[in-house]
């Protein structure tokens, strides 16, 4: 389908930049952001840690938490566990790299598989090295039956240390999302034959599932779902809508909150509402024809990380909204989607820290991860 798609749009893209600057800016900027933080009080939960990028509860007081540097930690009833899990892949811990995610089979009471996303060396612990998946299980504190799922191949492997991307999501078929961002070669995020810049699926046990969009397309890779993705740092499957949601860096500008659907391209460095961090033009577009617009973008940049759907109980009316995290802005924001739509947000958290990460936990609670700890946010109390 792919091939027939591009060359047309290339043609088009020669043809129509009159029209297409009539499109600039479909999309605003987020600009009125009410706060709701009177709504919520918070504790500190795990205390401790050295910069925690990702984390899951594997029952009440129980976590797997991943630090940058490469420990997987074990928080157990309430208690942080002093060793981390032995055994676990060495990672490139260089610039934005490190171990990443951690997310759980959707069958783990059965059969306790966990799943890992990290910056994967060729060799040692330095020089090129590329975002990996795999899964194994914890057995008294040591990660057994390791299983690569995803490896790119050697010579697509970078010596950059930018743009991992590295969310794990699962859809309500079990099957695996990822995300790698263009590890700062943004002009592969348009290349279907490489693997950053892309949102990946793959079946659980690694295996490529046979209506992913580019299988049996030749020069294309074909666990790529969608492509033209930044640093996609906040994925997740929204178990209500059955809709796939993405959070992804931009440059200076143009954080963006994307629907994300098989085969699409998000743009990415062809269209942006951001500009170069020095300043300069990136590229004049914000829309072009075969190219999706975001649902919403943030510009300036908030530096979007981290993305759950609030499942729980506590806050019943918030409900199926989005969590998005903020770095730079030290912000949780509370996003409302409907119908692939964005319809506004309000800030919930401020000025706690840098927010890597955050998921509802099994109590309903909101759990945030800080730069060294973990805070449960509960309604507050008058
Ligand atoms: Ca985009």
């Amino acid at each position: 389908m792919t091939l027939q798609y591009l060359l047309p749009v290339a043609l088009i893209l020669s043809a129509c930049s009159v029209q297409s600057q009539s499109q600039k800016g479909p999309v605003p900027a987020v600009v009125e952001v009410p706060s709701r933080e009177s709504q919520v009080q918070f504790e500190t939960y795990v205390d401790g840690l050295d910069e925690p990028w990702g984390f899951v509860f594997t029952g009440d007081d129980h976590m797997l938490i991943t630090e940058k540097k490469g420990d997987l930690r074990i928080f157990a009833d309430g208690k942080l566990i002093g060793t981390p899990v032995a055994n676990i892949p060495t990672v490139n811990s260089g610039g934005q790299g490190g171990l990443m995610d951690v997310a759980l089979d959707p069958d783990y009471p059965d059969n306790k598989w966990v799943y890992l996303s990290f910056s994967h060396p060729l060799e040692g612990s330095s020089g090129p090295s590329m975002t990996k998946i795999v899964r194994g299980r914890i057995v008294n504190g040591a990660w057994i039956s390791g299983q690569t799922l995803f490896q790119a191949d050697s010579e697509d492997y970078v010596d950059t240390g930018f743009h991992y991307g590295s969310r794990i999501t699962f859809d309500d078929a079990g099957r695996l999302y990822f995300s790698i961002g263009d590890r700062g070669l943004k002009e592969q995020a348009q290349d279907l034959s490489l693997p950053n810049g892309k949102v990946h699926r793959i079946n659980r046990d690694g295996s490529i599932p046979e209506d992913n969009p580019f299988v049996g397309q030749e020069n294309a890779a074909p666990t790529i779902y969608s492509y033209g993705n930044r640093n996609p740092q906040g994925l997740i499957w929204h178990p209500a809508s059955g809709e796939l949601w993405s959070t992804e860096h931009g440059p200076r500008g143009g954080d963006e909150l994307n629907l994300i659907e098989s085969g699409k391209n998000y743009g990415w460095p062809d269209i942006s509402y951001g500009i170069n961090y020095n300043g300069t033009i990136l590229t004049e577009y914000t829309a072009l024809p075969g190219m999706e617009q975001p649902a919403s973008h943030w510009t300036p940049s908030i530096a979007v990380c981290g993305l759950d759907v609030y499942t729980g109980d506590m806050f019943p009316e918030w409900k199926g909204r989005l969590l998005v995290g903020s770095l730079a802005y030290e912000s949780l924001r509370l996003v409302e989607v409907k119908d692939g739509k964005y319809l506004g947000e309000s800030e919930i958290l401020k000025a706690e820290g840098r927010i890597r990460d955050v998921t509802t936990g099994p109590d309903g609670a909101i759990y945030v991860a800080l730069p060294d700890s973990i805070i449960r946010m509960t309604p507050a109390v008058d």
